[in-house]
This record gives C-alpha cells, structure tokens and sequence, in this order.
C-alpha cells in the first residue's frame, strides 16, 4: 500500500517522530469554495495547526499518488484546476490508476489518513442522509466510511440541508460515536442550533484524546465526530438559513441536480443567496475547527506515546 503513498517532508518528519498531526481533505478547496478564497482558507488553515501545536497534512490525489501534505503549487493546483474529481470511497482506485487528479472527499481523506498512520482530521461539515433520502437513497458515503476507518473527525456538524435526524439515526446504528465538544446540541454548520441534541458532551482536548486512544485500544473500529459548533460572532441565524435552504433545494430540484453534484450546487447556491455571508461563515468555522483538532491532536499523541 506504502507505494501509492507520498509524504511532504514536513509531514514525513512529524510521523516519524510521532508527532501530533492533523489531516484535511481537499474536496473543500476544489468543490466547497470560490478561488481566491478557498486556497487562502486553505492556507490559513495549514498555519493555525501549526500554531497549535500539530504538523497539517492536506490529503489529494495526483499524478498517481496519494498525497499526504501538498505543497503551495501543488494547493493551487487544487484550488484553480477545474478538471479535479471529487472522490469517495468508491472513486479511489478509479483516480488514483488513471493518473488523473482528484480532491478527497471526508470519507477518501479518512481512507487516506489511515493509511498514513493519520487518526486526526478536520474539515468543514460532513455529508449525511439528504432530504428526501428516503426516496432518492442519497446518504453520503462520509457516514459508512465512519463507521469503519479509525479517523476522529473535528466538523462543524452536518448543514441544515441534510437531514439531521436522519444522520444522527444512520450514525447510531453504525456505532459511530458523536461526542458535542462543548455543547450539548449537534450544531447544523451555519447555525450552533439544529434541534437535536448529542448524547455526549466532551469539554476539553485531553478528554477527547483520552476517549480516542481508548476506542481503539479496544479494538472498536471506526471514527469518531468531534462536533465543534462555530463561533457565536460567525454564526448565521438557524431560521434565516432555513429559508434560504428551502430555496436552494428547489433550484436543486429544479435543475435535476442529483448524486455528488448535490452538496456543491447547495453551497454555491446558499453563498448567493445570503451574499456571500454563508462563505464567511464556512471559512470561519472550518479554521475554529483546525484549531480544536490540533489541539486534540497534541493531547492524542501524548497519551499514545
Ligand atoms: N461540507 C462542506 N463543504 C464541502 C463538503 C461538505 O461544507 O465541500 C464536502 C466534503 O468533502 C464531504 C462531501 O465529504 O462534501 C460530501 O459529499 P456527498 O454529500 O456527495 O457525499
Ligand atoms: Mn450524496
């Protein structure tokens, strides 16, 4: 497997040396984001890790490798090519044997993070059950892949425009524990509030790494969800973003937009229709959630050491 593999040598150094290290996907950067902002998130992104404590390893296949930790150009290539594939578990192999690029997905990062000895990871929002997943059968492969690879995954919670009950439902019965870190409600990205509650509540890093090292030390496979609601200054208002996700999935339907074109046409059209301010907002909270993995990761690695 090693083969497919190539590491930065930042990356390759910190491994070695087990040192804390968090990885992030690239599907935010190719398909979540407008160009310039997504490759200047991403790079701010990189730097607050390592302002906390822990090496960033940004995860994206190309040239026929798997790569742990991207270089500048190799991030911009990632934020302006318009040909980059978003890949999941089921497009892996297909990418990756073909030479072409493709972005990972959460499930293809956790893949992939695995497979670099990588147990931390922060991204954005996972993708879950869709609305209306009871008759389209669009449930993310982000929610299967939790179930089974050994990656801790620090996200803002699933966006309002899944089903949230639905997700929280499919996530129980795949054993995959979602752990509130400081809040008692799955927070629904734009907004902290979603109307569901999680049945764990975590409050510092050291507790969440403790929680880590202990599912794995038993053998119990999997991931686990870090749900780290964004900061009240950056937050959106849960009903206003309701609307405007009311009208985006019409346009959605409108347009036929089905399979993994759904999650990126919902962003692009929630950004316009809130003027760009869900666009601040995801930024914001995909760096306050770099922040919390780093940090998790920092205590993570002390007590497996
Ligand atoms: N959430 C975001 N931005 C994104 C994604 C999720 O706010 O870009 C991406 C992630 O990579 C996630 C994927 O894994 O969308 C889920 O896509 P799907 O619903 O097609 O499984
Ligand atoms: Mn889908």
């Amino acid at each position: 497997m090693k083969q497919y593999l190539t590491f930065t040598e930042e990356v390759r150094h910190a491994l070695e040396n087990n040192l804390p290290v968090v990885a992030l996907e690239t599907t935010i950067i190719s398909h979540g984001m407008p160009y310039p902002q997504n490759i200047e998130m991403a790079k701010e992104v990189e730097q607050i890790i390592r302002d906390n404590g822990a090496v960033p390893a940004t995860i994206g296949i190309m040239d026929g490798k798997i790569k742990i930790g991207l270089t500048d150009s190799e991030l911009e290539e990632f934020a302006t090519n318009k040909n980059v594939a978003k890949v999941s578990r089921r497009d892996f192999a297909y990418i990756l044997a073909s030479g072409k690029i493709g972005a990972t997905t959460v499930a293809a990062t956790m893949i992939a993070a695995e497979m670099a000895g990588i147990h931390m990871f922060a991204t954005g929002g996972i993708g879950g059950v869709h609305r209306e997943g009871e008759i389209t059968w669009d449930v993310s492969a982000d929610l299967t892949e939790l179930a089974q690879t050994d990656v801790a995954v620090v996200c803002a919670g699933a966006k309002s425009i899944l089903d949230i009950g639905r997700t929280l439902e499919y996530l129980e019965t795949q054993g995959v524990p979602v752990v509130g870190y400081r809040t008692d409600e799955f927070p629904s990205f734009f907004a902290r509030e979603s109307g569901f509650g999680v049945d764990m509540r975590i409050d510092t890093p050291e507790e969440v790494g403790k929680m880590m090292n202990t599912k794995w030390d038993l053998g119990l496979k999997g991931g686990m969800i870090i749900a780290n609601p964004v900061p009240e200054s950056d937050a959106l208002n849960h009903e206003e973003i309701e609307t405007v996700i009311q009208k985006a999935l019409a346009e959605a339907k409108e347009n036929n937009i089905a399979g993994k074109q759904v999650t990126p046409f919902m962003l692009d059209k929630v950004k316009k229709l809130t003027e760009g301010k869900s666009l601040a907002t995801n930024i914001a909270l995909v760096k306050h959630n770099a922040e919390v993995a780093a940090k998790i990761a920092v205590a993570y690695q002390k007590e497996a050491n």
